[in-house]
């Protein structure tokens, strides 16, 4: 009102924008980095940090708010209390509790479905129309917890699961043929972990398969080196986490492009962790692990038909006994 005069009186019809709130829950280093990336894409009109540790919180907000002058405008705002996150359309969940040296993984596990116990309940209920994105690890079992504790319909409930690692190995794929990383369509599916599957038998590059060319040239691949490059993929997490403590920007990247996705109703196709029961001859059950799937404004619209060879498929049976067998041990 002081520095403008104001031209309602004017232009009184003129459309205003819907206005688009994201919620990330842990402000920890993956909650952050998922934050700053989604911040520089003009995604959100509001964006809200959660955390238990309130001073880390407020840091993290004020730090953010401080980039105002370089950023596409949003308002942040941060708090311990879960009304604040009232109306969201996207919930990210990265809080989680961090392995004690010693412990086991069925523990860790044991702990974090204690925090979800806490967590996914008031964000069910301040936004009863959300779509939660979990990322929190176990990524497949806590998607699967989610699902349980929130009550929303599956298509809603969605792990970043092996978005990651597919990034992961398109990017090795890429570095092995001198080619952009954006060109290589390859997928890894299954456990976001070590019982993940990579599908070499559906790469293929700038439309090329890549593994018939390979063999109508003549060109030998030894089994091996395929088998080498996605153990590579199994092992970047706990190398980067060796050397730098934790991983944050790749994951931070690769959420932020599912948010774009989902609430720009782009229908990508992302290898995400859903409910797999019937898919591919899945019938342990329900379990959550990644398919290539195609996401939207409401989620999940359905599951690609991907072509796997006999191997792959009973590798991601393999994989989804592995995830029920844990989710059977779990008390919900
Ligand atoms: P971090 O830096 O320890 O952050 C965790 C945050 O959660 C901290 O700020 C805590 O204060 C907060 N927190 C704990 N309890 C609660 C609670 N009840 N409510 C709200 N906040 C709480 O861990 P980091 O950010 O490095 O990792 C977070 C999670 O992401 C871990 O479970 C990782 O294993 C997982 N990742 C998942 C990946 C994936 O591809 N799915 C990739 C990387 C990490």
């Amino acid at each position: 009102q002081v520095f403008f005069k104001s031209i309602e009186d004017t232009a009184p019809d003129s459309p205003i924008k819907r206005h688009t709130k994201i919620s990330v829950i842990g402000a920890g280093n993956v909650g952050m980095a998922i934050a700053q990336t989604i911040l520089t894409q003009d995604l959100a009109d509001e964006l809200v940090l959660v955390d238990v540790n309130a001073d880390k919180l407020r840091g993290e907000m004020l730090d953010l708010q401080h980039a105002a002058a370089f950023l596409p405008r949003t308002k942040i705002v941060a708090d311990v209390d879960y009304n604040v996150t009232l109306g969201s359309d996207l919930c990210i969940v990265t809080a989680g509790a961090r392995q004690i040296p010693g412990e086991t993984r069925l523990n860790l596990l044991h702990r974090n479905v204690a925090l979800f116990q806490l967590m996914i309940p008031p964000l069910a209920k301040y936004s009863p129309d959300t779509i939660l994105l979990i990322v929190s690890n176990p990524v497949d079992i806590l998607t699967y917890v989610a699902w349980k504790l929130s009550g929303f319909p599956s298509n809603r409930i969605i792990g970043s699961g092996t978005n990651l690692d597919s990034s992961r190995f398109r990017f090795l794929i890429a570095d092995h043929l001198d080619v952009n990383a954006q060109d290589v369509q390859a997928y890894i599916v299954g456990e976001h972990g070590d019982s993940s599957v990579a599908l070499w038998s559906s790469i293929s590059v700038g439309g090329v398969p890549v593994l018939s060319f390979l063999k109508k040239q003549q060109i030998a691949y030894e089994k091996e080196t395929l088998e080498n490059i996605h153990k590579e993929v199994v092992n970047s997490a706990y190398e980067v986490i060796s050397l730098k403590g934790y991983t944050s920007w790749a994951i931070g990247y690769s959420v932020a492009s599912l948010a774009w996705t989902l609430l720009r109703d782009q229908r990508r196709i992302h290898p995400v962790s859903v409910l797999a029961r019937g898919f591919y001859g899945i019938e342990c059950g329900d379990v959550f692990l990644s398919l290539p799937t195609q996401l939207g404004r409401g989620g999940v619209i359905g599951v690609t038909n991907v072509h796997m060879n006999e191997e792959e498929t009973e590798r991601l049976q393999s994989s989804a006994k592995t995830i029920s067998e844990l989710i059977s041990q779990l008390d919900l």
